[in-house]
């Protein structure tokens, strides 16, 4: 058969519905992340959003976890580098082939207590898990699409069901992520592309018809997600591409039908969901919608046998700061092997993230944004309680001549302290801000935490 024909039907077509593809304003792909500053569009009063996600603007810190097929071998398929957890895409895998992994996936070693435990341990308050990725592999017992986990693995356990409960009995809170917009499954998912479809088992883009996926997997999948497990506190949705406003309005009215206080992502597509999201970036200052920041550990959402680049405890921690001095949440994955292991590399290094914020991380639980445009040594969140307002200075370079400028800060200030040790430290005001004196060896080499508590208002800028 002639296989370029298919990519020149699918690339045509693809270009097609790319001219009138859902576009940010500036003309980029709109991918579901309105990052150009756009505000989401919401039906609901602000107040009843801001309301659900109480819980979750005081958590800033998740773990998300990319667990699926393409872990059995790391991302390899018979010897060769699948190069993500796009295997089957990058391989163009058959899908009876790509299917056939179930049949050896039996992943003994996992333990849903282990895995919440290293995520409370780090510090985090929430888990969010792919029920069903791009492949279309419901990691859940699905009774609308046998091609699931516990149907067609010989491990027949529900993941998202044991997770769910070890969370709960741990005190996390738990979310499932939903690849919306590609399933490489479904014979009726064009991509806004055609480039992110399954184009070699199902050819040709302009035979797909994504209302007939929606009403026969998303639907139904996203009921079965939010009836079959107790609460689920986040649905984070993926790559909503070719999906209508009228089909994100319809999902979202069938969220909030069966769990009200279900949080929903923007990439429910249409600028539509409750808070937006930066993928592996932080942006440079903080935004005006809720957001959050997701990020790997190294290279990969899935495990990637090969990828040892792990990111140091320095780097997450520096990360989780700067998100939250920013007024963000930070998503931080791990993707286990197809044993069911969290990598180790990726457990030590949560768990020393752990140990910085068993001591600082009142300075990141419940703070907002704080009101220093840029500091030159480090960050900023901020606390009010009542006519109390607690600035947690977060220092990354301590100052060798133990003197730490804090530009513009003026105020009422009631104490100055190490929040490590609550050792008061002295202050001088000067005309441009307020200069901390500082021990000679900062209590936390990767970030140390001072906790300025200012009676009244925080004024900032020059006398
Ligand atoms: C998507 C997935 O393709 C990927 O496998 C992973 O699950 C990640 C969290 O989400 O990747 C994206 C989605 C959107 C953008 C970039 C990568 N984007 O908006 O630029």
């Amino acid at each position: 058969m002639n296989r370029t024909l298919p990519w020149l039907l699918g690339g045509a077509f693809a270009f097609a519905l790319s001219l009138n593809a859902q576009t940010n304003p500036d003309g980029s792909a709109d991918t579901g992340d309105a990052h150009d500053g756009q505000k989401l569009v919401s039906s609901e009063p602000p107040a009843q959003v801001a309301k659900r996600l109480q819980w979750w603007s005081e958590a800033r810190f998740g773990m998300f976890i990319h667990w699926g097929l393409y872990a059995q071998d790391g991302c390899f398929y018979k010897g060769q580098d699948g190069k993500t957890e796009h295997m089957m895409r990058h391989l163009q895998i058959p899908l009876k082939d790509y299917a056939k992994i179930a049949d050896d996936f039996n992943p003994v070693k996992f333990s849903a207590d282990e895995w919440v435990g290293i995520a409370k341990n780090a510090g985090m308050k929430y888990m969010i898990i792919t029920s069903k990725h791009h492949d279309g592999f419901a990691m859940f017992n699905s009774p609308s699409s046998d091609y699931n986990i516990v149907k067609r693995t010989p491990w027949k356990r529900d993941p998202v069901k044991e997770l769910a409960e070890a969370c709960r009995k741990q005190g996390l809170k738990f979310g499932a992520y939903y690849s919306l917009g590609r399933d490489w499954e479904d014979p009726d998912v064009p991509t806004r592309d055609g480039y992110r479809s399954n184009t070699w088992d199902f050819p040709d883009e302009s035979k797909k018809d994504f209302s007939k996926y929606f009403e026969r997997k998303v639907k139904p999948q996203v009921r079965e997600l939010l009836t079959q497990y107790g609460p689920i506190a986040v649905l984070w949705f993926d790559t909503p591409e070719r999906i209508s406003k009228k089909q994100s309005e319809e999902l979202i009215a069938l969220i909030h039908q069966l769990q009200p206080d279900c949080i929903i992502n923007a990439r429910v597509g249409n600028r539509l969901g409750d808070y937006a999201v930066s993928e592996q970036k932080i942006p440079e200052s903080g935004d005006v919608k809720p957001w959050e920041t997701c990020m790997t550990l190294n290279g990969h959402w899935g495990y990637k046998k090969d990828d040892e680049k792990w990111k140091p405890t320095e780097t997450l921690v520096r990360n989780l700061v700067d998100i939250a001095s920013k007024g963000g949440n930070f998503l931080l994955n791990v993707g286990p092997t197809g044993e069911g292991l969290i990598p180790g590399p990726s457990v030590q290094h949560l768990r020393e993230v752990g140990e910085w914020m068993r001591v600082n991380g009142e300075a990141i639980y419940g703070t907002t944004a704080g009101p220093f445009a840029k500091l030159d040594w480090g960050r900023c969140t901020k606390k009010v309680n009542g006519k109390e307002t607690t600035l947690y200075l977060h220092v990354f370079d301590w100052p060798k001549d133990g003197k730490l400028f804090v530009p513009g800060l003026r105020g009422q200030i009631e104490s100055v302290s190490l929040l490590a040790t609550g050792k008061r430290l002295s202050t001088a005001v000067s005309e441009n801000g307020l200069v901390i004196t500082v021990p000679e060896t900062a209590p936390n080499k990767i970030s140390a935490t001072i906790a300025v508590k200012v009676s009244g208002p925080v004024i900032l800028g020059a006398k």
